[in-house]
């Protein structure tokens, strides 16, 4: 029987464990990567584990989410991950060089390796062939000090692509209308493999604005073939000896398929407030636009914004329209400067922004209240553009560019459009990089600012674990409402207590002082619990509240790894009409907690409503030990 990429990429890298849904694996990890708003709390987990150099061929550490350094406490994050770095032979990418996974992309991703990453969007290096994954901060501070990591084998689903895209029609509209299809739930437990003729149509970076959206899919990784236009693209940057080639089988086994032609597709976009909420621009009609952003890691590349910079070329915005761009690095900033298209863009009335995350995270360029912003990224959460009441609309850059000179959401379909040559050749040019030198560890001091706290830990599982319910959410509650993250608060990755008062309080303002005032408490869940970002702060926030364990109908993947390395308990309802029975402040305990917890079945007695709920744990072998230590880093502990 033949093999998907993504079964072939895996199989390569297999260390323990069989290659069959469901099973736990584990794999060797070439690569890591993290970002600076994860990164500080996996630099002090790995100095916790008193890590040794890194098992990895080669670690990244990209400072790009926060970058605008409105306190010392960036700056002072940033000094620290530079010195962890350094210590333990990471690279690290300096503020300015641009967004971690364009960056990966362009200088370091490699066909048929494997990459994890503190950051969700990781799957974009799935782009080049690599089986590139998402994860909490803690489980890549251990994939760097171990060069391992475990997972539960996916499933594989093929989107076979024919066809070809029309003009005023892109890599966004692909992925927007997979989402369309499949929601943001459809990719969890799923690894996304494209395939078919379709697939030569589409750049390497169009090919990942595809794969980096998949993680809106909830899937855990989404992946392409290595091919001819790999090998141009690897090419382009100077690393032609870094392409392989990688394709499936003719025979290749998956377990679902989903047809797109790309040539019938339309220009799209992900209405507020979810990115899965697809409509077609001529459905959605002419709607005022207040602003318009340009870049992110999903699209930010240099076609992207060539794109860009033609439709703009000798037209003036929109009056009322604020177009803001930021670019994906310094080697396309470079290119856009030498080649004359930044000047076209500033010329149209552009504000060209850091080639950093910005915007996206919502750290600046917050919209005007109830305004209408069109966002060429992947996330449209309620609240995260940093204004509550925004409608956030997610496009291609097409769209909005067009739609920026408009003032209206519109596309140019049906007119001409530039063709955009791809760099042939970019300058080699390093100079953001800082490489670890040959320094023994001890060599190198720690660099700690004051806003860095220690992160907390959880205690080993008691006998009855009991509280009151603390809140009630409905479905696919994000990260982003567990743990915002704004230009306020994203300053304080690094200072759990701090955090600590603003969680969930987009939804809920009294959760905190809730918590507070009952010694912590049980959380009741929807479908999808904890979709979206990898952020370990929506785990180790509610660890330090006190929130014992995590009763849900569903859990998003990353997310239910993040609480079972802090020791937070995430159990699924087994009749999901339990889940209505429960309110606000009723008092829920697990008694014999350790005894049920390792039978995989629990039964959680509602004393309020004198009601019992059985839920599953679904726990593997190597969870359930976390479990029962109170979370990853004691259970580290303990072995050594
Ligand atoms: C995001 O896009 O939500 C982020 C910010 O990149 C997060 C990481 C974080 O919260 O720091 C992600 O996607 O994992
Ligand atoms: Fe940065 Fe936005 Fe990409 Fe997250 S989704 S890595 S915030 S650009």
């Amino acid at each position: 029987m033949g093999k998907s990429i993504a079964y072939k990429i895996l199989s390569d890298h297999l260390l323990e464990g069989s290659l069959e849904p469901g099973n736990q694996i584990t794999i060797k990890m070439d690569q890591t990567l993290t970002q600076d708003s994860t990164g500080t709390m996996v630099y002090l987990q790995l100095e916790a584990m008193d890590a040794e150099k890194v098992k990895t061929e080669l670690s990244v550490a990209y400072i790009d989410h926060n970058t605008l350094q409105t306190g010392f406490e960036s700056a002072d994050d940033h000094a620290f991950i530079k010195s962890v770095a350094q210590r333990h032979g990471v690279l690290f990418s300096k503020p300015g060089n641009g967004i971690c996974h364009q960056l990966h992309l362009e200088n370091y991703g490699k066909p048929g390796k494997t990459l994890l990453g503190s950051d969700s969007h990781t799957p974009t290096g799935g782009g080049l062939g690599m089986i590139a994954i998402g994860a909490g901060g803690l489980d890549v501070a251990v994939a760097m000090a171990k060069g391992t990591y475990s997972l539960n084998v996916p499933k594989v689903l093929n989107v076979k692509l024919t066809g070809k895209l029309k003009p005023w029609v892109s890599a966004k509209d692909v992925i927007l209308y997979v989402l369309q299809q499949l929601s943001v739930k459809g990719g969890v437990g799923k690894i996304v493999e494209y395939t078919g003729e379709g697939v030569s149509t589409l750049s390497v970076t169009d090919r990942a604005t595809i794969t980096n959206m998949g993680a809106e899919l909830g899937a855990t990784t989404s992946v392409f073939p290595s091919d001819e236009t790999t090998k141009e693209y690897l090419k382009s940057q100077g690393r032609e000896a870094d392409w392989s080639e990688i394709k499936a089988d003719d025979d290749a086994v998956y377990h679902e398929t989903l047809e797109v032609n790309l040539s019938e597709l339309e220009p799209l976009a992900a209405k507020p407030h979810s990115p899965d909420n697809v409509d077609s621009i001529k459905n959605i009609g002419e709607i005022k636009v207040d602003q318009v952003a340009i870049g992110s890691c999903t699209n930010s590349s240099y076609a992207d914004l060539m794109k860009v910079a033609a439709i703009l070329k000798g037209n003036k915005v929109h009056d009322d329209v604020s177009l803001v761009i930021s670019p994906g690095s310094s080697k396309i900033l470079s290119a856009l400067a030498n080649n004359g298209a930044l000047a076209d863009m500033i010329d149209a009335g552009a504000r060209i922004i850091e080639n950093a995350c910005g915007p996206c995270i919502g750290m600046g360029q917050a919209p005007t209240s109830g305004a209408v912003s069109l966002r060429t990224f992947n996330r449209n959460f309620k609240g995260r553009s940093g204004t509550q009441d925004a409608q956030v609309y997610l496009v291609s850059p097409e769209t909005a560019a067009i739609s920026a000179l408009q003032g209206v959401i519109t596309t140019g379909l049906g007119s001409d459009i530039a063709d955009i040559a791809e760099v042939e050749k970019y300058a080699f040019n390093d100079n953001f990089v800082v490489y670890p030198g040959e320094q023994a560890k001890d060599e190198i001091p720690v660099n700690m600012g004051p806003n860095i706290k220690p992160f907390p830990l959880n205690e080993s599982l008691g006998s009855d674990v009991a509280g009151k319910v603390v809140l009630k959410t409905g479905d696919n509650i994000t990260t982003d409402d567990i743990m915002p993250s704004n230009a306020k608060l994203l300053p304080y990755r690094s200072n759990i207590p701090h955090l600590s008062n603003f969680c969930f309080t987009g939804i809920d303002t009294d959760f905190p002082t809730r918590c507070k005032d009952n010694d912590g408490g049980i959380i009741i869940g929807g479908d999808n619990y904890g979709q979206g970002s990898s952020r370990e702060h929506a785990a180790l926030v509610p660890l330090y509240l006190g929130i014992k364990f995590i009763l849900a109908k569903t859990f998003a993947r990353i997310h239910r790894s993040n609480l079972i390395n802090s020791g937070i308990i995430p159990l699924v309802f087994n009749n999901l009409e339990d889940y209505d029975t429960v309110d606000l402040l009723d008092d829920v305990v697990i008694e014999n907690a350790v005894d049920q917890v390792k039978t995989g079945t629990v039964v959680v007695k509602n004393n309020t409503k004198g009601l019992t709920y059985e839920a599953s744990t679904n726990l593997s072998e190597g969870e359930l030990a976390m479990i029962l230590k109170g979370g990853k880093i004691n259970l580290l502990k303990s072995e050594v």
